[in-house]
């Protein structure tokens, strides 16, 4: 890798937002492609706080300030990624379920997806099922990721579903769940395709599900 890149790369997994966003104005006044910024140093440096994440070598605070350098230097890339055409990965519209505030495991998977290439459309907290329904109508997304903290909110995933399919939505996209209190089994239960008990797990999750939604031929990119 070329040795700006090497350096957005480590600066990400530090978390030093200051050196991401210096290390990415570099490597673009030098002329490295955008798809290469945004493949090798950001989601490669992504992808390996994901894998640190998963032998337990980083915690939720080192995966949080990463991510957030990630972002920096994303925000500072997408204008060149948009004029070099380079397309999202995928599109997930995310939120959290209705009558639920917390939103900081959301916005963290919201942030590692970001640095796995995908478009987040983030719904923020408190989603209504309509508001999941309609933002599907918009945005035309392969996936929806729904988030709950609480054990009573997590009844309105179910009415989320069950919305989607009133407004024949249901199955032009994938639905991934995930927070706290949910099982593998609740999601089953509730017609979810798939349940990521972490942010590096749902990463994982929405690029197989991705896949799937591809095999058949649904969704939009970018
Ligand atoms: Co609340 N709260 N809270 N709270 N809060 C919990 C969840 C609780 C477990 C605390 C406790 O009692 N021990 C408890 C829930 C009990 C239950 O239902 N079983 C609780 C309660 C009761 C409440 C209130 C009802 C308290 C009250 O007012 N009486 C109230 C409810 C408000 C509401 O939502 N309507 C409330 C309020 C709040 C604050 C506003 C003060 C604040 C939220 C601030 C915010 O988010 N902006 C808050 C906080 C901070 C917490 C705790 C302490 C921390 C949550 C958190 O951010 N964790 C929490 C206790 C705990 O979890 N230890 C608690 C860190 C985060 C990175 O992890 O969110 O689990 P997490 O996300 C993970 C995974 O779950 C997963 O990946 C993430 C990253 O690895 N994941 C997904 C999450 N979403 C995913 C989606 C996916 C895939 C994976 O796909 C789409």
């Amino acid at each position: 890798m070329h040795a700006l890149l090497q350096s957005v790369y480590d600066e990400v997994i530090n978390g030093d937002r200051s050196a991401v966003e210096a290390g990415v104005r570099a490597a673009m006044d030098a002329g490295q492609p955008p798809a290469s910024i945004l493949n090798d140093a950001l989601i490669g440096a992504m992808k390996e706080v994901g894998d640190r994440f998963e032998r337990e070598e980083f915690y939720v605070p080192e995966m949080l300030v990463a991510a957030r350098a990630m972002k920096t230097g994303l925000t500072l890339l997408k204008p060149q990624l948009i004029q070099a055409g380079v397309p999202a990965a995928g599109k997930i519209v995310l939120g959290t379920v209705k009558g639920d505030l917390h939103d900081i495991g959301k916005s963290l998977v919201g942030m590692m997806l970001e640095g796995a290439g995908f478009e987040v459309i983030d719904l923020g907290t408190d989603v209504g099922p309509e508001k999941f329904g309609e933002a599907v109508r918009t945005h035309k997304p392969q996936l929806v990721g729904i988030s709950a903290l609480l054990t009573t909110t997590m009844a309105h995933m179910k009415s989320t579903l069950e919305a989607l399919e009133d407004l024949g939505v249901r199955s032009q996209v994938k639905v991934m769940v995930g927070g706290a209190p949910l099982t593998d089994a609740f999601a089953k239960e509730i017609g979810a395709d798939g349940y990521a008990p972490d942010a590096s797990r749902a990463v994982a999750l929405a690029k197989a599900l991705l896949k799937e939604a591809q095999g058949v031929g649904k969704g939009a990119g970018r």
